[in-house]
């Protein structure tokens, strides 16, 4: 049985496939050209105006947008609409303190939906499922998304949102859930937890669907071992939408784009470069239907390969592999964003040198964050209580700008090793 949401455009032919990206990316360079004064700027800084736009064959002639505009034009200068005609903020961390955030129209929250709808019947959804959702619900997209998704498909939902295992684990015993959405490490914790309190039995799940975060074949096997399920990888990012942007159907082997409403190019992270297909790069997304936040030409820093092999799903949108790394220093901590530059900010206000170093390791399938610090000749102290005072006010400062937990240890000064060349900022302990 072949599942789609929306078959006449999950199995489109390439050619309608494309004649609705050359007609939709010609309307929205107008739009943005016309609503987002931003981004004219940029075009006209490029010599290109919507006339040069003809089709996706153009698409390399318009400028790229990056984290830096997002930062620039904080908070409202890339939306394509009024405040008035937004119904949703959504948001996430970005470099240097400033949040990036994203605004919806009703039409964009319902197209976004539609995509974690074709996600989730990916995985064999129906209305006969019990979606259990632990992704974050509030700013985060993974919540809000995917419980818009369950919805459309008409699932019974479960908007768990994350943390409190036991509270989890009651739910998904009691109401049989079905599908749970949630991070890949987070589900490898609940698939340890099911098996340390003997639940197998108890639980009725079959399908997973996981992301936000990068996680490999051998989790995945993990998992699916563990759980009795199929596990699934979802992608998205907050500025294109959120989750769904692409997702895995029942071959595995990689996430088609919805390329309706999105268009993916592959580039040079150096030159900027378009790269012919197949090549390893940074993925660049153009959304061709969003009215609110109409980014075009948008640099994920995520590296991947494409492929349009074709796919025994019947799909024809283009396939992603995972991404393989950053072409930036984000790292992915617990599913949140984190940027060495927000950490050092804080440093900085709190009157600590920029001399730190990051650990980030796995443990019980969960990460950990570890901030080192070197004190001031300054404020340096060997009483034990002063040294944990100071702690546990960086702890809060951090945990204020990240959103998460991260462990300090303050250490006395000069005793981070200095390195000649760049400094070593982030030791990434974790195998994935
Ligand atoms: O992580 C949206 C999301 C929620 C995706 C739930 C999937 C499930 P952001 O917080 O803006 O949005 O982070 C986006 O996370 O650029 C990737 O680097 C990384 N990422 C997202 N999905 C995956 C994945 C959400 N499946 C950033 N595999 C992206 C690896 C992923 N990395």
């Amino acid at each position: 049985m072949k599942r789609y949401y929306q078959p006449e455009i999950e199995t489109a032919s390439r050619e309608q496939i494309l004649e609705w990206q050359n007609e939709r990316l010609v309307k929205q360079v107008r739009h943005v050209w016309d609503n987002v004064p931003y981004y004219r700027a940029k075009m006209e800084e490029k010599g290109v105006t919507p006339d040069d736009i003809k089709s996706v064959a153009d698409l390399h002639k318009l400028p790229f947008i990056t984290k830096d505009d997002l930062r620039e034009a904080y908070p409202y200068g890339l939306m394509g609409k009024p405040l008035s005609d937004c119904v949703r903020i959504q948001s996430t961390s970005g470099t240097t303190g400033k949040r990036v955030v994203a605004f919806y129209t009703q039409k964009d929250l319902d197209l976004w939906e539609d995509c974690c709808a074709r996600a989730i019947v990916a995985v064999g959804g129906t209305k006969e499922d019990v979606c259990h959702v632990s992704y974050g619900y509030g700013l985060f997209t993974g919540g809000p998304g995917l419980n818009g998704g369950s919805h459309k498909v008409g699932c019974l939902t479960l908007p768990m949102s994350s943390g409190n295992t036991d509270r989890q684990l009651q739910f998904m015993t009691d109401l049989g859930s079905t599908i749970i959405c949630c991070t890949p490490s987070y589900a490898a914790y609940l698939a340890e937890s099911i098996h340390e309190r003997g639940l197998r039995d108890q639980i009725k799940l079959k399908a997973g669907i996981f992301g936000a975060e990068a996680w490999r074949e051998n989790m995945r096997h993990d998992i699916e071992e563990k759980l009795g399920i199929k596990a699934y990888d979802i992608y998205g990012l907050t500025e294109i939408s959120g989750p769904g942007v692409s997702f895995e159907c029942e071959e595995q082997t990689g996430m088609h784009i919805n390329e309706d409403h999105f268009i993916a190019e592959i580039i040079d992270p150096d030159t900027g470069e378009v790269l012919p297909e197949g090549s390893k790069g940074e993925l660049v997304f153009s959304c061709i239907t969003k009215e609110a936040f109409p980014l075009l030409r948008y640099r994920t820093r995520d590296i991947c390969v494409l492929s349009r092999e074709k796919c025994s799903c019947g799909r024809t949108f283009v396939k992603m592999t995972k991404p393989m790394g950053r072409s930036d220093d984000m790292l992915i901590v617990k599913g949140v964003n984190v940027f060495p530059s927000q950490i050092e900010t804080v440093l900085l206000a709190q009157g600590y040198p920029a001399n730190y170093q990051i650990v980030v390791d796995r443990q019980n399938n969960s990460d950990t964050l570890e901030v080192m610090v070197e004190m001031t000749p300054e404020n340096f102290s060997d009483s034990l209580v002063k040294i944990t005072e100071m702690e546990k006010s960086l702890v809060a400062e951090l945990k204020a700008m990240l959103g998460i937990y991260a462990k300090v240890k303050l250490v006395a000064p000069k005793t981070i090793t200095r390195s000649e060349g760049k400094a070593v900022r982030v030791i990434d302990k974790r195998k994935i």
